[in-house]
């Protein structure tokens, strides 16, 4: 059911193109619209709340580039930051004064970092913190979750949640078994699980890896006591905590999950927030387990365009604009808003239907739930979704193309976004 003016041909074309020069036409699976139907929309510009589509349709955008955008797309203070930043290059390939400076952000803010190091990537941090935990712990096994995501390095591809779930996919054919028989899964908030892990594999588990709040299996928040549990856990078998805060991180507290829910783990995964749009990851912990990376120890990792200036630039005047007062309870408040009206339409117009949000992370499923872990996510209506989203886009509100991606917000949504989205959603749902 098109609107009069929804008009996508542009799109359309374009991706028509690029289905014949790229895998599936796109550089990241879970842009491609399978789970939701339709073409992808190929976009041409954003800014603040908004992004613009080639047809110059005009979305509210709750998926933010997945997260970075918290201060609100291509915001004037991080590009001319940038725009100073490149009169001096693009890349040095050694050390830069920028990287001290986001460095000390990060270990202020961040409990359990003492000290970090940058890379490119979300996925890379995940693969650096998995090859250091084993290198402190002398173990091999890790425990991660199921629906967790970490990037896409193999040791990961187990259970995965974001694309992986979105397609369906079984784990990845290429990734060898012998790579993944150290990766023991659990399902996500289930301590006696992880308690049978550990009592099945003594002495063998380097670590216990989670999305403390997961949101690639959709927005599923951690049961009362769940982390407090797994810290216990970790503590009395001698294995590292790690969250994987690539998401949470700077999102839900300027400190992240550990900050927000009291508990402090072993090691921490940044990305998204701290490159502020430009490419960039981050592990860090106890100075004595980052002491474990060379040059300052033998555990070897490296990259050619880690800690570059750009990037560098981008996060540290993110971070500058989140530190000012009153930013997350704006997230905080926004959020909710949008949230608890989506709820109250949606059962209103008869649809079952669960959700929430923390801070300026959200998400909501198409069924009465409640969603603890993967398998509830995944009995949630995923056809209606795809309407709903499909709906959605139509009216000018764009939402991640799949039922297991959590939702954004930013500083640059206010209530006419919220209250828009909400026109909107009553729109679409009634008429589902
Ligand atoms: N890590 C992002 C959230 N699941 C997805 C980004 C992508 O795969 O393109």
């Amino acid at each position: 059911m098109l609107t009069s003016t929804f008009n996508t041909a542009k799109s359309e074309e374009i991706f028509t193109a690029a289905q014949k020069l790229m895998p599936g036409g796109v550089s990241s699976p879970v842009r491609a619209f399978k789970s939701v139907g339709g073409q992808p929309i190929v976009f041409d510009r954003v800014n603040g709340a908004y992004i613009w589509d080639v047809d110059d349709n005009k979305y509210i955008d709750y998926v933010g580039t997945w997260g970075p955008a918290i201060c609100g797309h291509a915001h004037p203070q991080v590009i001319s930051a940038l725009r100073d930043a490149l009169e001096k290059g693009t890349s040095f390939g050694a050390p830069c004064a920028l990287e001290n400076v986001l460095a000390e952000m990060v270990i202020d803010a961040v409990p359990s970092i003492e000290m970090v190091r940058f890379v490119n990537s979300g996925t890379e941090a995940c693969m650096g913190m998995l090859r250091l935990i084993r290198a402190y712990t002398g173990r091999e096994k890790i425990i991660k979750f199921e629906g967790c995501y970490h990037g896409h390095a193999d040791m990961f591809l187990v259970k995965a949640g974001s694309g992986v779930a979105t397609l369906g996919l079984p784990d990845s054919p290429g990734v060898p078994k012998s790579v993944t028989a150290s990766t023991l899964t659990a399902p996500y908030n289930d301590l006696e699980a992880v308690q049978a892990l550990f009592a099945a594999n003594p002495d063998q588990i380097a670590g216990v890896i989670l999305e403390p709040v997961v949101g690639n299996a959709g927005f599923i928040p951690p049961d009362g006591g769940f982390l407090a549990g797994l810290r216990e856990l970790t503590q009395e078998n001698g294995a590292l905590l790690v969250f994987d805060e690539v998401m949470t991180g700077f999102r839900i507290a300027y400190g992240g999950a550990q900050e927000k829910f009291g508990i402090t783990p072993d090691v921490t995964t940044l990305g998204k927030i701290i490159g502020g749009g430009l490419p960039v990851g981050a592990y860090g912990g106890r100075r004595e387990i980052m002491e474990m990376v060379a040059p300052a120890g033998p555990m070897y990792q490296a990259g050619t365009l880690s800690g570059n200036p750009l990037a560098m630039t981008a996060g540290i005047k993110t971070l500058e604009l989140l530190r000012q007062p009153g930013s997350y309870k704006h997230l905080d408040r926004v959020t909710g808003k949008l949230i608890n009206g989506l709820l109250q339409i949606a059962r209103a117009a008869g649809h079952q239907v669960c959700g929430s949000h923390i801070s300026g992370m959200f998400g909501f499923f198409f069924t009465a739930g409640p969603v603890h872990n993967f398998e509830d996510a995944k009995a949630a209506d995923v056809k209606k979704f795809a309407a709903f989203h499909r709906g959605m886009l139509e009216h000018g509100v764009y939402l991640a193309p799949s039922q297991f991606e959590a939702g954004f917000t930013s500083l640059a949504h206010t209530d006419l976004e919220i209250d828009k989205t909400l026109e909107a959603a009553k729109a679409v749902l009634s008429s589902l």
